[in-house]
């Protein structure tokens, strides 16, 4: 069973492990996935995994937009990051790893919370679930960082932690589902993963999910409920960004945008890392069904 990371000291351990992209041919299955929003959690019941614990100020959000424009903010002198260079907010997709348990099960129903922010080109956007199998062990890689200004809410020198030492194979991308054109913030997005393709989950095994919307749009973003300091056992958050370069580059605009080609996209491993924020603690709130 996987824990949350309760030790750093094993990055000595680090051999040089790290998550490549894949090269193999991605299978996308059209008309696979359709999209329902709803104000409430799946009950209990059904749920096999869960994790329902979200924080007010956890804010992330998945985004392919077009027209993005050069950020800047105000300089920090305890700023470690390169956010003083300028940065282009950077495409992104969101999700989570996780265990099954005693019992392996087939999943038909993802459930994650949007938080506060729906944006306009979000309603009625195409979407897909991207789902892998992850194997390896966790193991932290700290940087270093003692002190500054990691990311712009704290200081924690954890913050800009990231991991090395999981491999992930995507088993399939579920497409053809739109983001409700009536969604409101706060309410549950349910991605239901559609006969005959619901994949069957092996007991014991670790798996991940990706959301992500399909294509470039104008102002498409959307947050979801997350708790930054995430206690769930069995996995953490994700995401991938960009082109996927290792390390972001985040004043490089093409290095911020996907690739034009939605395979070579996918094929682009997921990972703790990315700018301005670390999945490295995260969970999402989201329940398996
Ligand atoms: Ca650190």
């Amino acid at each position: 069973m996987l824990t949350k990371y309760l030790k750093t000291g094993l990055c000595t351990l680090l051999l040089g492990l790290s998550s490549g992209a894949e090269s193999v041919a991605q299978k996308i299955i059209s008309n696979a996935l359709t999209v329902t929003s709803s104000t409430t959690a799946p009950p209990g019941t059904s749920v096999r995994i869960g994790q329902p614990a979200g924080d007010a100020g956890g804010a992330t959000s998945i985004r392919f937009k077009k027209n993005k424009k050069l950020k800047t903010e105000k300089p920090d002198e305890r700023d470690r990051t390169p956010r003083q260079m300028g940065y282009y907010e950077r495409d992104r997709d969101l999700g989570q790893t996780f265990t099954v348990g005693e019992e392996g099960f087939y999943l038909r129903r993802i459930t994650l919370k949007v938080n506060k922010a729906v944006l306009p080109g979000a309603l009625g956007a195409p979407v897909s679930i991207q789902l892998f199998e992850v194997t390896g062990t966790p193991v932290i890689h700290d940087n270093g960082t003692t002190s500054g200004r990691v990311v712009d809410w704290t200081d924690d020198p954890r913050a800009d932690d990231y991991l090395t030492g999981e491999t992930y194979r995507s088993l399939a991308v579920f497409s053809g589902g739109r983001i409700p054109a009536g969604l409101q913030p706060q309410e549950y997005l349910h991605f239901q993963l559609l006969a005959p393709h619901s994949p069957y989950l092996e007991a014991h095994k670790q798996y991940a999910f990706l959301v992500l919307f399909d294509e470039a749009r104008p102002d498409q973003g959307l947050s979801l409920a997350n708790n930054y300091w995430g206690k769930y056992p069995g996995g953490h958050a994700i995401r991938r960004e960009g082109k996927g370069t290792f390390p972001p580059k985040p004043n490089d605009q093409n290095d911020s945008s996907f690739p034009a080609s939605f395979s070579r996209r996918v094929a682009i491993s997921p990972g703790s890392l990315g700018f301005p924020d670390v999945d490295t603690w995260r969970d999402f709130v989201f329940f398996l069904e």
